[in-house]
């Protein structure tokens, strides 16, 4: 990590000279707000909301966290690929089928992009989706009850990075394969590892919404086997087009021999996937096996559901022309943009000097006049000159990521230089720049990657902490830094800390989103077989060694509260139903000795955990929410007599 010149000079000062450089300021800091004025921004009355929705990707938490901007306060977590004991997603039964895969149940993933569905390419408010890196799959959270609704596996694809990025109307949502791998029947995998450049291929996957907002993996096109790393939709002009960045495309399979960054040039894969869609509609391709699940909760009864697949329609550039083609872009690319307007085709070359900006209007007439310098595997490689809008120099070391502000500037994370700088769109000049602290991956202006940015604030999202928060052992959380853009000059306002590594993170307008929210479960809309609508229906049942307790629990007691004719051996399964309608009073339930996590149950909510006592002895179990005057005496006993 290179420090910024004047944070290693700092080190060598005494305090206090730091200190006064602090409040007298010091040159290098002129982008920094005064306390007064930073204060003032950030500040959030007491009872008062947050102006944005701030959607952060938990990274190896596996979850997605939300945060008000700007006050960088953290609100929510959502669960979406690993369990959360907090209340109980992937350890209740009526969530556990969400975290099932063709590998079995894996309850743990790495998220690294949310990306907010979109009409008329502006973020709508209705879902969030989230890729999952190591298990290859892609999210979608409900944003009326922040809930994760769906997960969907993409087979053939080792990891899942490019995604999931969404058309201008969420016609459809993208994923590609990370790493490329060999595919296709058992026999055709096992093959040796320097095999690669022969047996190796890559996916890119276009998952469908479908009417009823469920995700149908449509098709696949199978690609060279390079890596691919990130993707945008075109929009406007270009939309009808998506854009994935790759490297390795000297398809090196060992790194330690180093020929992943040799070529000059990588590519950007420019897909139409409106073409694509129609080859695929006519029963164009070829079906291929590939073994993957959609996990859904049920619209009927709020059940996990999982629903196995074993095939996948895949389309092959060399049969289909006119779907794919390579836009030459120097070193590695990592981040692709699109400009709000839809003509920009913005990479992050990593090591790259500058930033190459490819015209979608220029590939579009290059197309036409066939102005190609070769073909890779059925897949025409346009000229660099032909499709180049300009580069952008001297844009800081390492750019990986551009966001946009909606009134004509872009904005770029420079990771090895630790800033983000601000460039024009129009004369691709460098505008500003401001430091951060440290080394930026992801950068997230609220609608940034959409046609209208809300571009008052910018949240540089940074993989090195350091020194900004007390010291917290080796292990530090990452952290986000928010920065107004709102004048000429950028401007530091804030540290935050986030938990996970935050790849990507989403903003959107607080009103959007809060206006639907649901608050509560409507009791007589509970279609879980197992619920229980009054202590009056409330029942112990016994079918062999299974045991189904039918509970109710309501300010301030559970009904039963006491259990018998329990016995060692049994399984247990408790299914509690919250009859409060109200909103935020759930309860929660546990018994001792339990391997598994609490149940949280919403008011009007069903939730089922299964308990196998192993001692006899009578067990006492209690409400785990602080819900009413009266929580700590929420509680019963239960009974457990020898086999
Ligand atoms: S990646 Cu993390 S800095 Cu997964 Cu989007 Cu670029
Ligand atoms: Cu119910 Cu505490």
């Amino acid at each position: 990590m290179k420090l910024p010149i004047y944070k290693s000079v700092l080190w060598g000062l005494p305090a206090v000279v730091i200190l006064s450089l602090i409040l007298y300021g010091c040159p290098s800091q002129q982008n920094l707000a005064s306390n007064e004025e930073a204060a003032q921004k950030v500040y959030v009355a007491p009872g008062e909301y947050d102006e944005f929705y701030g959607f952060m990707s938990g990274g190896y938490s596996g979850q997605m966290s939300v945060y008000g901007i700007p006050s960088g306060r953290h609100i929510y977590t959502i669960p979406v690929f690993s369990q959360l004991a907090t209340n109980g997603y992937g350890y209740n039964e009526e969530t556990k089928a969400m975290l099932e895969t063709s590998y079995g149940f894996v309850p743990w993933g790495d998220a690294h992009h949310p990306e907010l569905s979109q009409t008329n390419g502006v973020p709508d408010g209705r879902y969030i989706f989230i890729n999952e890196n190591n298990t290859p799959r892609v999210a979608k959270i409900d944003l009326k009850s922040f809930q994760t609704t769906e997960i969907l596996e993409i087979p053939n694809s080792g990891g899942n990075h490019a995604s999931p990025f969404v058309t201008q109307n969420t016609e459809y949502i993208s994923a590609a394969t990370r790493f490329s791998v060999p595919m296709g029947e058992d026999g055709d995998k096992d093959v040796a590892i320097d095999s690669y450049e022969e047996n190796f291929k890559g996916t890119l996957s276009f998952i469908k919404m479908q009417d009823d907002g469920s995700m149908k993996l449509d098709f696949q096109i199978l690609v060279p086997g390079f890596d691919y790393d990130l993707s945008h939709a075109g929009k406007g002009p270009s939309h009808g087009w998506s854009f994935f960045t790759s490297y390795n495309s000297e398809e090196a399979n060992t790194l330690l021999e180093v020929n992943a960054s040799k070529n000059d040039k990588d590519f950007i894969a420019a897909v139409n996937w409106k073409k694509a869609a129609e080859y695929a509609a006519q029963g164009k391709g070829k079906i291929m096996p590939g073994e993957y699940v959609r996990n859904y909760i049920d619209k009927e009864d709020h059940i996990a559901k999982t629903e196995r697949n074993s095939e996948v329609r895949v389309l092959d550039p060399r049969e289909l022309e006119g779907m794919i083609y390579y836009l030459p872009t120097p070193k590695s690319p990592h981040g692709v943009d699109v400009s709000p307007d839809g003509e920009l085709i913005i990479a992050g070359g990593k090591l790259s000097t500058v930033i190459p900006v490819h015209s979608f209007e220029k590939m579009t007439q290059a197309i036409e006049n066939e102005e190609y310098e070769g073909e890779i595997d059925g897949i025409p490689v346009l000229k660099y000159d032909s499709i180049l809008a300009g580069e952008v120099e001297n844009p800081g070391l390492g750019p990986l990521h551009t966001e946009f502000d909606g009134q004509g500037n872009a904005y770029t994370t420079a990771f090895i230089s630790s800033e983000v700088v601000k460039w024009s769109l129009d004369t691709f000049e460098v505008l500003d720049r401001i430091e951060t602290y440290y080394s930026p991956g992801h950068l997230m202006i609220p609608g940034g990657d959409s046609q209208k940015p809300w571009g008052k604030y910018l949240v540089a999202l940074n993989k090195i902490t350091k020194d900004r928060y007390l010291p917290t052992g080796p292990e530090l959380f990452h952290s986000a830094q928010l920065i107004d853009i709102s004048g000429d000059k950028m401007k530091l306002l804030l540290d935050f800390p986030t938990e996970g590594e935050p790849h990507y993170a989403q903003g959107i307008a607080a009103d959007i989103v809060m206006k639907d929210q649901v608050k509560f479960y409507k009791l007589e809309e509970n279609n879980n077989p197992y619920a229980v609508k009054s202590e009056e229906e409330t029942k112990v049942v016994r079918d062999g060694n299974e045991v189904h307790v039918y509970m109710t629990t309501i300010r301030t007691h559970f009904a039963p509260d006491n259990i018998e004719g329990i016995k060692v051996g049994d399984k247990v399964y408790f299914h509690l139903t919250n009859l409060e309608q109200d909103w935020d009073v759930p309860h929660g339930f546990t018994v001792k000795g339990a391997n598994t996590s609490e149940l949280l149950l919403m008011p009007g909510e069903t939730r089922t955990m299964v308990w196998e006592p192993k001692r006899v002895g009578v067990t006492p179990f209690y409400c785990t929410d602080f819900c009413s005057a009266l929580h700590q005496e929420m509680q019963g006993y239960i009974r457990v007599s020898p086999a």
